[in-house]
């Protein structure tokens, strides 16, 4: 699927060693461990029904091929990201039959499978790694001389120098050369079709050099979304020319900030933003916008105010991005950093009555029935019709989004005078399912209630019984 065909979309990412069990069973499973704990393809095809309950129409699964096998001093591979072998599945998560019958199944519901793949590094357990663990790469003259990435600020020692560390050094492939260059190409376009994924996540883009990327994401023949983990938006700009999207760590640091605390300042996220809709080829539109993901520690880690964290999840579903939950955000989990937030989800129960649950289902039915309103909603660029320290007013008509991160003891206020609805339209706040009235210029003015964000659309798009059956 293309780009475009991706924008309408929202996504849920997982990490399938976590996600769900093939028979159902909910073993335990320490984080701490860093083990594999029996999720798989087949058991996330069980659980569809769970992800599109909640109005995602994609899924994003974490890497899909071989990796190192048994414990290291940094764990097992149960996140997939150790690859040894590009030619084969990692049977952890199932056969090639099972990733195939995941994509049918996505694709039986309309929804879009998203692959996540490394071409930056291979994984070894030694320094020199053994390279004819290696497939298809078993000679030290296809990696980069050793060397650790030591200097951030070094663009040719972040792209040629290992990630990883003793226990787990990450051989840098030598993506330069042409033959390693043009099986890649060839890899990506095979992996693609073999399994039917309509897109790419990208691994470590920043660590391989600019050039290689366009004809690497051409070949892939789909969308793909890069992860440049960096928070400087001139520099993540660059690969925005390069592959079709990026993950949005420019917009996910102050928005953190934002709402951790009740001192934190809203009016950052917002220049953040405007600053990336004038440096980004297209703007923030089909960036990935998120909350949390594998490796950060979760929101509930820092905070578990409701009300700030109802208002931080709220940002990804109302922006120009695509919104991209990562796995277990909706269950409140609160997972700190790596490993502790690869919780596994059968713990939750799948339980849907949640208020984040709700919370989230309420957020994806109000984005679809602003892309079903009005066909420019996709590309209309979010304005911030105000924005201070405490409080956001967002607008991307005909939604009008009222942030606040006073916390659960607050009471906000917007008066919003140039919200742009017509004079004394109905309107409805999809999270409260309160009606009410635009004034007579189409301003909206309205009192919040206990720290909750605000999600307005007009009732004739959104009706208040609709918004009960959400509930
Ligand atoms: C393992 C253990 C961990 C242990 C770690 C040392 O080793 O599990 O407990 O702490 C995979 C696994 C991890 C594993 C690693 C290493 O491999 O998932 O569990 O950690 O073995 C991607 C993936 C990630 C994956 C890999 C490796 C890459 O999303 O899940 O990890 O395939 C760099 C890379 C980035 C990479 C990330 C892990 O490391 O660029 O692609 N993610 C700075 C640098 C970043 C750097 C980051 C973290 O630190 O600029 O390049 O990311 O080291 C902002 C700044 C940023 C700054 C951040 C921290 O602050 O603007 O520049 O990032 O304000
Ligand atoms: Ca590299």
């Amino acid at each position: 699927a293309s780009a475009q065909n991706w924008q309408k979309r929202s996504i849920y990412q997982l990490v399938t060693d976590r996600f769900a069990t093939t028979d159902g069973s909910a073993p335990s499973c320490d984080t701490s461990e860093r083990r594999y704990c029996n999720g798989t393809w087949k058991g996330i095809i069980n659980k569809l029904d769970y992800i599109q309950r909640m109005g995602f129409d994609a899924v994003w699964i974490s890497p899909i091929v071989a990796n190192l096998e048994g414990p290291t001093g940094d764990g097992e591979a149960y996140h997939g990201y150790w690859t040894v072998d590009h030619n084969t599945l990692n049977a952890h998560f199932g056969s090639e039959s099972d990733l195939k019958q995941l994509s049918t199944a996505l694709h039986a519901r309309g929804m879009y499978l998203m692959i996540d793949v490394v071409v930056n590094h291979m994984a070894a357990s030694s320094i020199p790694p053994n390279y004819t663990a290696f497939e298809p790469f078993d000679q030290q003259s296809d990696f980069h001389p050793f060397c650790w990435i030591t200097d951030y600020s070094n663009q040719t020692n972040v792209e040629q120098c290992w990630l990883g560390d003793q226990n787990v050094p990450l051989a840098d492939m030598d993506t330069e050369d042409e033959d390693i260059v043009n099986f890649f190409y060839s890899w990506i376009q095979t992996l693609v079709n073999s399994y039917g994924a309509d897109g790419v996540r990208i691994d470590t883009v920043k660590h391989v050099r600019k050039d290689f990327w366009p004809d690497f994401a051409q070949a892939s023949g789909v969308f793909s979304l890069g992860e440049v983990l960096d928070g400087d938006i001139q520099y993540v700009s660059q690969y925005t020319q390069v592959l079709d999207s990026i993950l949005d760590y420019p917009a996910f640091y102050p928005l953190i900030r934002a709402f951790t605390n009740t001192t934190g300042d809203l009016s950052q996220l917002a220049s953040t933003v405007e600053a990336e809709q004038s440096a980004y080829k297209h703007g923030v539109f089909m960036t990935g916008a998120f909350l949390e993901n594998a490796d950060n520690p979760r929101f509930q880690s820092f905070q578990t105010d409701q009300a700030l964290v109802m208002n931080a999840m709220t940002w990804p579903f109302v922006g120009d991005g695509i919104p991209i939950l990562y796995y277990g955000q909706e269950q409140g989990y609160t997972g700190g950093n790596d490993p502790a937030n690869r919780e596994a989800l059968w713990l939750s129960g799948y339980e849907e009555n949640k208020p984040l649950v709700v919370h989230v289902r309420t957020l994806n039915a109000a984005r679809k029935a602003a892309i079903k309103a009005n066909g420019q909603f996709i590309d209309t660029t979010l304005k911030f019709l105000s924005a201070t320290k405490s409080s956001l007013a967002i607008s991307k008509s005909p939604m009008l989004t009222l942030l606040s991160n006073g916390g659960s003891t607050s009471t906000p206020s917007w008066n919003v005078p140039d919200a742009g609805y017509a004079p004394n339209e109905e309107l409805i706040d999809v999270v409260s399912c309160m009606v009410i009235n635009a004034n007579k210029e189409g301003g909206v003015s309205v009192q919040g209630s206990k720290g909750m964000p605000q999600v307005i659309l007009p009732v004739s798009i959104f009706s208040k019984s609709f918004c009960t059956t959400l509930k």
